[in-house]
């Protein structure tokens, strides 16, 4: 066991099956630090060739390997349990098949939406501008709860819908689990007042961008209360890299053909792979 302090942690972006690139990342880490600590930000799985056998390296990693769910998790342990049913780029069937699935689904439903290391809060998508550093770990332990009880699947059943689109600390219920779940998995543009927008998924630097007036990027809000720390986040394969001085974006499009990136949280050294066109976008 190596002493905590030796020990450097490197967050690493959206992997979507990419199990082969995962492991070709791991080796560029593991070459300068062989007890790297790994945060994963999420959409371990889907779309890309080895959904299975990314979960099943991830798991085996143990303690040194610290998830936090994306959307696409939450679509497998869905679609596991018939509520969603898998449409046509969906590749998760060699884990519904699998002997060891429930195991798997199992480890997965357990893991949190948010994590915070030192200065870092990492999630997969975003944070609202009204929540708080330390009222994010809280408001994911809400859903944590309900994903980890023996109730899971209702939970699961009632998740799915864009309402509301703004958080209010007086939501109860689902609805408050319901915005919970959206801002930490899903967003990417919201108002200076946190109303969320999920139908746009350009990059706001881009000829395509199209995003409707009143929106920013959701760490662009002026107000945004979060600005204490470091949010590390995946999710939006369009922004590519985002390093910004409290800012850091990790989806850099492995599974379209991007790369696979790793960033050392101490220093911001960059640790990248680059991956072969697996899907094309839409
Ligand atoms: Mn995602």
């Amino acid at each position: 066991m190596t002493p905590s302090f030796l020990m450097t942690t490197y967050a690493i972006g959206d992997l979507q099956g990419c199990a082969e690139r995962l492991d070709a990342l791991l080796e560029k880490i593991e070459v300068q630090d062989p007890h790297a600590q790994l945060i994963f930000v999420g959409d371990l799985v889907n779309r890309g060739p080895d959904s299975l056998g990314t979960l099943r390296k991830i798991r085996a990693l143990g303690s040194r390997a610290r998830v936090v769910l994306g959307n696409h998790d939450l679509h497998l342990l869905a679609i596991a349990n018939g509520i969603r049913q898998p449409n046509r780029s969906d590749t998760i069937n060699a884990i519904l098949a699998a002997p060891d699935r429930d195991v798997l689904l199992d480890w997965l439903r357990k893991q949190p939406l948010a994590l915070r290391h030192e200065g870092y809060l990492l999630v997969h998508a975003g944070v609202l501008p009204q929540w708080q550093s330390a009222q994010v770990l809280a408001l994911a332990r809400e859903v944590e709860a309900q994903l980890q009880s023996d109730d899971w699947v209702s939970f699961l059943r009632d998740m799915y819908g864009n309402e509301p689109r703004r958080w209010d600390d007086k939501l109860q219920g689902i609805a408050r689990l319901r915005c919970i779940v959206n801002g930490l998995t899903r967003l990417r543009y919201c108002t200076a007042d946190g109303d969320m927008e999920f139908n746009t998924k350009e990059s706001p630097g881009t000829p395509l961008s199209a995003y409707p007036a009143g929106y920013l990027p959701w760490y662009q809000v002026p107000s945004r209360q979060t600005q204490d720390v470091t949010v590390v986040f995946g999710h939006w394969s369009t922004m590519g890299l985002t390093l910004e001085p409290n800012v850091i974006g990790l989806d850099t499009g492995c599974v379209w053909g991007g790369k696979l990136t790793a960033v050392r949280l101490s220093d911001r050294a960059l640790f990248q792979v680059d991956c072969p066109q697996y899907q094309q976008p839409g």
